[in-house]
C-alpha cells in the first residue's frame, strides 16, 4: 500500500485547517484603534496563496459578472479600465495576524460596478471565483460598501502576479482570505456559498474587529 506524498499546498492547507482547530491566534485582546484584536502590524506585503500561481495575462483575462443580476456582464481588459477608476487607500488584515496599513489601491469600485450589473431583489449574497480554483463569499452588503474595490493597481504600480494579478479584490473591512486574488467571476446569488476557508474551518463572515477567525 502507497500512500501519496504530501505536497507543499496540501501540507500549507493541513496546517491552516488545524490552526482552525486549535482556536490559534484568539487572544480575546481589545483591539488598539486601528489594530484589530490579535493583529500585529508589519510594513512587507507576505504572499499568501494555495501555492498555484495562475499564469492569466492581461489580454486572457476576462471579469464575468452573472447570477442574480439584470445585467449579466463581461468586461475584458480595455473595457474593464474604461470603467471609472477609483483609488483608495485601505488597511490589510490578514488572519494569520499581519496587519498592514495604508495600501494605495486603483481600479473599479464595487459600487460602480453594482450600477452596472444591478443586482435582483433576490441577490444576498457575492461569491468571486479565481483562476486558481480558489472561491470566496460576502453577503452583498459587505461588497456594496465604498472602499471595496476591484483592484488592478498598488502603490501606483500594476498589481504583480503573486500579489493577485492581473486582477484581485479587495474588502478592506474583512480578513484578507476573503481578497480573491486572480478574479475571473463575480457571482451574485439568493444562497450564501462558502468557498474554499470558509470550508475549511474559517468563519463565514470574517470581521476581523470581531475576531471571527474560524467558525
Ligand atoms: N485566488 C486566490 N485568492 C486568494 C488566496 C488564494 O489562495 N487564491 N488566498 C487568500 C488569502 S488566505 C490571503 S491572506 C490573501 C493573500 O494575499 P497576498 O498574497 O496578496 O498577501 O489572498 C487571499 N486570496
Ligand atoms: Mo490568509
Amino acid at each position: 500500500m502507497s500512500e501519496r506524498p504530501v505536497g507543499a499546498k496540501d501540507k500549507l492547507i493541513a496546517s491552516k485547517e488545524q490552526w482552525a482547530r486549535e482556536g490559534r491566534l484568539l487572544t480575546g485582546q481589545p483591539s488598539a484603534d486601528r489594530l484589530p484584536p490579535g493583529q500585529r502590524r508589519v510594513k512587507e506585503w507576505p504572499v499568501l496563496d494555495l501555492g498555484v500561481t495562475p499564469g492569466v495575462t492581461r489580454s486572457d483575462w476576462r471579469l464575468t459578472m452573472e447570477g442574480s443580476i439584470a445585467n449579466p456582464t463581461r468586461w475584458d481588459w480595455r473595457e474593464f479600465l474604461a470603467q471609472p477608476q477609483v483609488k483608495i487607500i485601505s488597511d490589510i488584515h490578514c488572519v494569520t495576524a499581519w496587519s498592514r496599513y495604508d495600501n494605495n489601491w486603483e481600479g473599479v469600485s464595487a459600487l460602480h460596478l453594482l450600477s452596472v450589473v444591478k443586482p435582483k431583489p433576490e441577490a444576498r449574497f457575492v461569491i468571486f471565483h479565481s483562476y486558481d480554483g480558489y472561491t470566496t463569499n460576502v453577503p452583498l452588503a459587505v461588497f456594496a460598501a465604498p472602499d471595496v474595490v476591484i483592484a488592478h493597481s498598488w502603490e501606483g504600480e500594476e498589481l504583480t502576479t503573486r500579489h493577485g494579478g492581473p486582477v484581485r479584490v479587495v474588502i478592506p473591512k474583512r480578513y484578507f482570505w476573503k481578497s480573491a486574488k486572480w478574479l475571473r467571476v463575480i457571482e451574485f446569488s439568493p444562497v450564501d456559498k462558502p468557498g474554499f476557508w470558509e470550508n475549511r474551518g474559517y468563519h463565514n463572515d470574517g470581521d476581523p474587529w470581531k475576531e471571527e477567525r474560524y467558525e
